[in-house]
C-alpha cells in the first residue's frame, strides 16, 4: 500500500497526471518542498502536496484546458440544515466541487482509505437518509448526493498512485433488487489500492449470473453487497447455491450491507467475511494476500 503521508516523485507525477521531471522542476523552483531519504530520495509530505495543489488549482478544480473531463458543479443551493459534516454541508448543497476537494483534499492530508469510507463518507450518507426519511431533504437532494459522492470517489480512484499489481482478482457486485450500490465501488477502490484488479457489476446483481462469471473469470474473491433485498426468503435459497459452488471452487465470499447483520437473516449467509465496515474487509483482504503469497 503506499505511504500516503510521503509520497514519492512518482507518486505525486501520476497524481497530476504530469512526469517525474516536472514534479522535480517545481521542486527545483522552490514551488514544491520535499524532504529526502537517507538515499538521497525525494519524498513529499501529503499536506505539502495538498497545499501545493491548492494553490495552483491542479487536478480537482476545473481544468482551464480540459474542461471536459474535469467540469464539476460548482453552483450551490441554498442548505436550510447544515451539520457537523463539512461533506454532508457540501452534499445537501448540491456542491460537486465542494465534495471533491473534501473527499480528496482528506485522502492527501493522510486520511486513511477506510476512515473516509466508514466515517466521513457512511456518516453523511446515513444523515442524508435520515434527512429524507424525515421530509427535510428531497428525494432530488438524496439523489445528487449520492451522485456526488459517487462522482467524487471515482475520482479520488484516478488520484490514488496505485501499487503494482498482485495479479489476484475480485468480483463485486449488489445483490438482486437492489439499487444501494455505493459500498461495492467503495470495496473496490480499497481492492485495487490493494494491488487486486476488479470487475464490479454493480446494482441489482441475481446471483444466477454471479456464479455464471465466477466460472467465467475464476475470481480469487466474492464481495456482495446488500441493503434492502425485496424477496429475502428467495435470496437466501439462491445464495445456498451460489455458497455450495464458490465453497467447491475455493472462492472466498464477504458479505457486507445492513441485510447480512440482520439477526433474522444470520444464519443463512455463510461467508469468509461479514464486514461491519471497509477497515475489518482490508485487513481480511490483506490477510488473504499474504496466505496466497506464502502458500
Ligand atoms: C443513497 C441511498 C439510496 C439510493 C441508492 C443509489 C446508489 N446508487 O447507491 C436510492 C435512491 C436508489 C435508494 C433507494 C431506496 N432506498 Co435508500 N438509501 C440511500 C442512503 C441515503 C445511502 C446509502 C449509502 O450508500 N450509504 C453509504 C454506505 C458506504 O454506507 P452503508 O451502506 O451503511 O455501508 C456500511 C456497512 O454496511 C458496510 N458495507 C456495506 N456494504 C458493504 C459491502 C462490502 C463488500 C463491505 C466490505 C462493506 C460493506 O460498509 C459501510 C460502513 O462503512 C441510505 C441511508 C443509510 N442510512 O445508509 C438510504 C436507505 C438505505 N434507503 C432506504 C430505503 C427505504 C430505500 C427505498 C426502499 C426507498 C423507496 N421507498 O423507494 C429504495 C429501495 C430501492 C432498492 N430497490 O434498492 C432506507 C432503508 C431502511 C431499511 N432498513 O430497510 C435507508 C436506510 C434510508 C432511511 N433512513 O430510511 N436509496
Amino acid at each position: 500500500m503506499p505511504n500516503v503521508s510521503h509520497l514519492t516523485t512518482k507518486e505525486v507525477a501520476r497524481l497530476f497526471h504530469v512526469s517525474d521531471a516536472t514534479v522535480k522542476r517545481w521542486e527545483d523552483a522552490g514551488m514544491l518542498t520535499s524532504e529526502r531519504t537517507g538515499g538521497g530520495h525525494r519524498r513529499f509530505r501529503a499536506e505539502e502536496v495538498a497545499r501545493f495543489q491548492r494553490s495552483q488549482g491542479i487536478g480537482l478544480n476545473k481544468c482551464k484546458n480540459d474542461d471536459a473531463v474535469l467540469r464539476t458543479v460548482v453552483r450551490q443551493r441554498e442548505n436550510k440544515t447544515s451539520s457537523d459534516s463539512p461533506l454532508f454541508n457540501a452534499l445537501v448543497e448540491g456542491c460537486e466541487e465542494k465534495a471533491n476537494n473534501l473527499i480528496i483534499g482528506e485522502y492527501l492530508k493522510g486520511t486513511s482509505l477506510t476512515e473516509l469510507f466508514d466515517q466521513t463518507i457512511s456518516a453523511a450518507m446515513r444523515e442524508i437518509g435520515d434527512l429524507w426519511y424525515s421530509g427535510e431533504i428531497t428525494i432530488t437532494q438524496e439523489h445528487l448526493a449520492t451522485r456526488i459522492v459517487y462522482n467524487s470517489i471515482h475520482k479520488l480512484r484516478n488520484t490514488i498512485a496505485l501499487p503494482e499489481p498482485n495479479g489476484k482478482l475480485a468480483l463485486c457486485c449488489t445483490a438482486e433488487g437492489d439499487l444501494h450500490e455505493l459500498p461495492s465501488h467503495l470495496a473496490q477502490i480499497i481492492l485495487e489500492n490493494l494491488g487486486w484488479e476488479v470487475v464490479n457489476f454493480g446494482a441489482n446483481t441475481p446471483l444466477y449470473c454471479l456464479s455464471d462469471e465466477v466460472v467465467q473469470y475464476k475470481p480469487d474473491l466474492i464481495c456482495i453487497t446488500a441493503k434492502t433485498i425485496p424477496d429475502a426468503e428467495r435470496f437466501s435459497r439462491e445464495y445456498k447455491a451460489f455458497r455450495d459452488q464458490t465453497q467447491k471452487m475455493k472462492v472466498p465470499v464477504v458479505l457486507g450491507g445492513q441485510i447480512f447483520r440482520d439477526a433474522r437473516f444470520s444464519d443463512r449467509f455463510e461467508a469468509e467475511l461479514i464486514a461491519e465496515g471497509f477497515a475489518d474487509f482490508e485487513n481480511f483482504v490483506m490477510g488473504l494476500s499474504e496466505k496466497n503469497k506464502n502458500s
